[in-house]
């Protein structure tokens, strides 16, 4: 099993990334492998000065020597170079009170309010700290791995924005093109569409405002049959839905055709199963390679609806929790949107699932075996 956990503040000294269940004798450096990730995460036109003053780079702390994991929990640690700034409102020796930068006025549609309640905070940067999306950035890094893994396997991946602020930018998909994804300021195809919304988050930062978007995730080379159906959390649409959900501002997720598949009849929402000779085919793929909780060796297609950040610079109103008077939200330094950051954060979380159930199936000590036992299954597959 693939266990991921993370630590760490926005403006602490570093996020803490453990990743427990990488087979032994997967190349990995940060330098090729996590880094590239860490940087898409931090591109896309829209946001703020968070990501002129970070440059995020991952340091491998466990788990790997000369270039190869061992098989022991790989540690990582991202640096926050905001640190330097936030000394002494984020020291974690005693004292310090009254708090420097204490916030009061909770912020609609973010963590502030029920957090505090639920840990007894009165100054809610104790909340916020820790729910800030800053903590995607150790969500993608441990992704990277998992991404580094399905590479071994025979899986690619693409990550793009399907829509920002209402725009569709989806364009058609072309494997062929994912390198043009990183040139794109809103990692998208179509251009036209991408000078239109450039210009709408433009006139939404004037207006103090935020967009939201949806983004895509897509794999290929997916073996069949990963996930199952026979007990429902071990099926793997449920299993990319409680890690895609989990991602901060996601409001909600589809698999394949999704809520379009509500408005139509069966005839045009199943895929017919084509081929012959032991070998089959799809000829179409609305269900986004998933059956039955299942993958189906069709691409796997997860979209994902970003609601527009919750900080705003024209703010809300609230009630600040000291003095229980109505007030304007919170204003902390955020982004105009976070949409393209988002798809990478996306596929990071849909590979860290989809490494997960190739170890539950595969599962091995080594990443030799692993493929041993994948070769097998390819073999069996091709003659059924
Ligand atoms: C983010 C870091 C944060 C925000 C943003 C995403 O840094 P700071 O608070 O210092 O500006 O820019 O977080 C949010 C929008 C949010 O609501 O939490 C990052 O690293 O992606």
């Amino acid at each position: 099993m693939l266990r991921y956990v993370s630590a760490g503040e926005s403006h602490g000294p570093a996020l803490t990334i453990i990743l427990d269940g990488v087979p032994a004798g997967l190349p990995l450096t940060t330098v090729d492998h996590v880094d590239p990730w860490l940087r898409r995460r931090q591109g896309g036109y829209g946001r703020g000065q968070r990501m002129v003053i970070e440059q995020d780079r991952a340091v491998l702390k466990g788990g790997v020597r000369a270039g190869r994991t061992t098989g022991a929990p790989v540690a990582m640690e991202i640096v926050n170079r905001d640190w330097a700034n936030w000394h002494d409102v984020m020291a974690v020796e005693p004292g310090g009170e009254p708090r420097k930068r204490a916030v009061t006025q909770p912020r609609p549609g973010h963590a502030d309010l029920a957090g505090g309640v639920k840990y007894g905070h009165k100054d809610l940067r104790d909340v916020l700290e820790r729910a800030s999306a800053r903590e995607t950035a150790a969500r993608v890094a441990a992704g990277a791995v998992a991404l580094r893994l399905l590479e071994e396997l025979g899986v690619a991946a693409c990550a793009r924005v399907i829509s920002l602020g209402g725009i569709d930018c989806g364009g058609t998909m072309d494997w062929a093109r994912v390198a043009d994804l990183d040139a794109s300021p809103l990692r998208c195809f179509d251009a036209d569409a991408e000078e239109r919304i450039v210009d709408l988050i433009d006139a939404a930062k004037v207006q103090g405002d935020t967009l939201g978007g949806v983004v895509e995730a897509r794999f290929r080379g997916v073996p069949v049959g990963l996930g199952s159906y026979v007990q429902w959390d071990r099926k793997l649409d449920g299993q990319l839905a409680q890690a895609v959900m989990s991602i901060p501002a996601i409001k909600g997720m589809e698999i394949g055709d999704g809520w379009r598949a509500a408005t139509l009849p069966g005839s045009q929402v199943h895929d017919a199963i084509v081929g012959g000779g032991a070998r089959y085919d799809r000829a179409t793929n609305r269900s986004g390679g998933l059956e039955g909780g299942m993958t189906n060796g069709e691409e796997l297609v997860v979209r994902a609806a970003m609601k527009p950040i919750a900080t705003l610079m024209r703010p809300l109103p609230t009630v600040d929790v000291v003095t229980h008077a109505p007030a304007d939200a919170s204003r902390e330094r955020s982004d105009v949107t976070a949409v393209p950051a988002a798809s990478i954060v996306v596929l990071a979380m849909c590979a860290l699932t989809l490494a997960n159930a190739a170890a539950d199936k595969f599962g091995a000590d080594t990443l030799l075996e692993m493929r041993q036992r994948l070769e097998a299954h390819r073999a069996y597959t091709a003659a059924y």
